[in-house]
């Protein structure tokens, strides 16, 4: 597994030339994107975790190479609904990751994040419906699980499906719990691959 940090960019004009196929990591401020990008890469430092929230202000973009897999970006985006942030950087903040998943051609799925202690929200439908007007994959995430009592997680998976009207049931991760960190990856990779596998030319006629 190789990862290395490839470039940051804190605006949808500064981003680095399109590349490898592109995995987005989207989420509220706190919800363990930063820390999932280091648990899936198995790099403890790679993505600069925090306390204080709002921590991420730009894209992070990570090339990653998990066995027997071409090579992807995966971009850690900034969090939104951050509360101590002004209202202006908050709509900044929304703007660069609305222009970033509607106009990135090389943006192939979307890796929506929520913390499994909380009930979805506005933005995460509205992330989730700009996935569908792009024709992203998503895999939807339940965050931080180790938070939750084991009765109480199923639950919390059914309840994120129905109230996101999900077609499969969202993943419940926690970087503490090293195989949910598999289980992910690997629906990372079959992402991956199924992307691939599309791009794949066909045979000639
Ligand atoms: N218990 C537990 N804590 C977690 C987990 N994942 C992340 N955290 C903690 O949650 C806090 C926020 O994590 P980050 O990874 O910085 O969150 P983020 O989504 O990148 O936050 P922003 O960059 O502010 O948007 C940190 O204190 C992490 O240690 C988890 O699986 N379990
Ligand atoms: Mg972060």
């Amino acid at each position: 597994m190789d990862a290395r940090f490839v470039a940051s960019a804190s605006s949808a004009s500064r981003l680095p030339p399109p590349g490898p196929p592109e995995v987005a990591v989207a989420g509220r401020s706190n919800c363990g994107k930063s820390s999932l990008v280091n648990a899936l890469t198995g790099r403890s430092k790679l993505a600069r975790v925090s306390g204080t929230p709002g921590r991420t202000r730009e894209l992070l973009f990570f090339a990653v190479t998990f066995p027997g897999t071409p090579e992807l970006l995966l971009v850690d985006l900034p969090g939104y609904g951050y509360a101590r942030a002004s209202k202006q950087e908050q709509q900044a903040w929304g703007e660069l990751i609305d222009r970033y998943i509607d106009t990135r051609e090389t943006l192939r799925t979307l890796l929506l994040l929520l913390d499994a202690r909380r009930d979805p929200a506005e933005e995460e439908r509205e992330l989730l419906r700009w996935a569908a007007q792009r024709e992203l994959d998503v895999i939807v995430v339940l965050t931080k699980a180790d938070k939750l009592k084991r009765s109480e997680r199923r639950p919390a998976q059914d309840r994120a499906r129905r109230s996101l009207e999900l077609a499969r049931t969202p993943l419940l991760v926690s970087v503490r719990e090293p195989d949910s960190v598999v289980a992910l990856r690997e629906a990372l990779v079959a992402s991956a691959l199924r992307d691939a596998a599309q791009a794949e030319p066909g045979p000639a006629s």
